[in-house]
């Protein structure tokens, strides 16, 4: 991979990890860190191998979200045109699973970086919020779109007009987190959660992936068109067949896609 200066990408086996590289700055994320994360996820969709990505934070935070610092000089003009668009729309794009594992504090932009993600795990110290309130600004990026349809309207109302960080248990209380591990065992844990889907036909991942997503996306009817269509091409895909034909021989499936 190409040279990347706020971000550092590794590979373990067929899970790629992605690690937020501003320690100093509780990882907030600035112009810099946009572009690499962006091309960090060009760079790994043409990676055929790659069935999954985990993000994660260097040192004690996940993010602590948009760099202040660098918004605060920003005219109006560079954030309308420059932005962080690219961020969104190349996760948005990736097809593969992302997984968020926090590590820490996990705010404001950081917590969107994490909601942007398809699965969240938590190491037991880490702190969720959207304290944009306190600075007298708003979330931007799924904030208040992303966490509502996760956590319910009166959930996502307390947070957001409080600005309160809550506990990795509080969140996963919430259903914001699927699991709370040690701290320890965040990584390994997260790794260990992209090898079980690397196990798994990649096409057949991507479908459900896409899928699942839908149901955030759309009405419940264009969801349920989606599902279906895509539960007819994993039928009739060559990993669907291979799979439905393993299962009544009585073999473990050998995926081509
Ligand atoms: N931006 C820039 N610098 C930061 C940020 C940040 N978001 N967060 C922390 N830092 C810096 C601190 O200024 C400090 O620097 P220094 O050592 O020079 O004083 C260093 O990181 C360490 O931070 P603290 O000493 O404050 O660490 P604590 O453990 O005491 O506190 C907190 C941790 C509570 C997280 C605290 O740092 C904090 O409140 N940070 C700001 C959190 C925040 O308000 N986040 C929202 C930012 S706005 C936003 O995200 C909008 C998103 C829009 C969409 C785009 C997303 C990509």
């Amino acid at each position: 991979m190409s040279e990347l200066n706020t971000v550092i990408a590794e590979r373990i086996g067929n899970v790629a990890v992605v690690k937020l590289n501003r320690p100093d700055r509780l990882n907030a994320i600035n112009m810099a860190m946009v572009y690499d994360l962006v091309e960090a996820f060009r760079t790994l969709s043409r990676e055929r191998e790659v069935s999954s990505v985990v993000v994660t934070g260097v040192g004690k935070a996940f993010s602590a979200g948009a760099d202040v610092k660098e918004m605060v000089e920003m005219p109006l003009e560079s954030v309308v045109r420059e932005g962080h668009m690219p961020l969104w729309e190349a996760m948005r794009s990736f097809k593969r699973p992302i997984i968020a594992a926090l590590n820490g504090v996990t705010a404001g932009g950081g917590l969107e970086l994490a909601m942007a993600c398809d699965i969240i795990i938590a190491g037991e110290s880490a702190r969720l919020g959207q304290p944009e309130i306190n600075l007298g600004i708003i979330p931007g990026a799924g904030g208040t779109q992303r966490l509502t349809r996760t956590v319910g309207k009166y959930r996502a109302m307390e947070l957001v007009l409080t600005g309160r960080l809550i506990s990795a248990w509080e969140a996963y209380r919430m259903g914001l987190v699927y699991k709370v591990v040690p701290d320890e065992a965040l990584l390994d844990e997260a790794i260990r959660l992209g090898r079980e889907v690397a196990s798994k036909s990649k096409f057949a991942v991507e479908l459900a992936k896409e899928s699942v997503n839908k149901a955030l996306e759309t009405t419940l009817q264009q969801g349920l068109d989606i599902e279906r269509r895509n539960f007819y091409v994993s039928i009739s895909s060559e990993d669907g067949k291979e799979g439905m034909r393993a299962f009544l021989e009585k073999r473990k499936p050998n995926w081509k896609f």
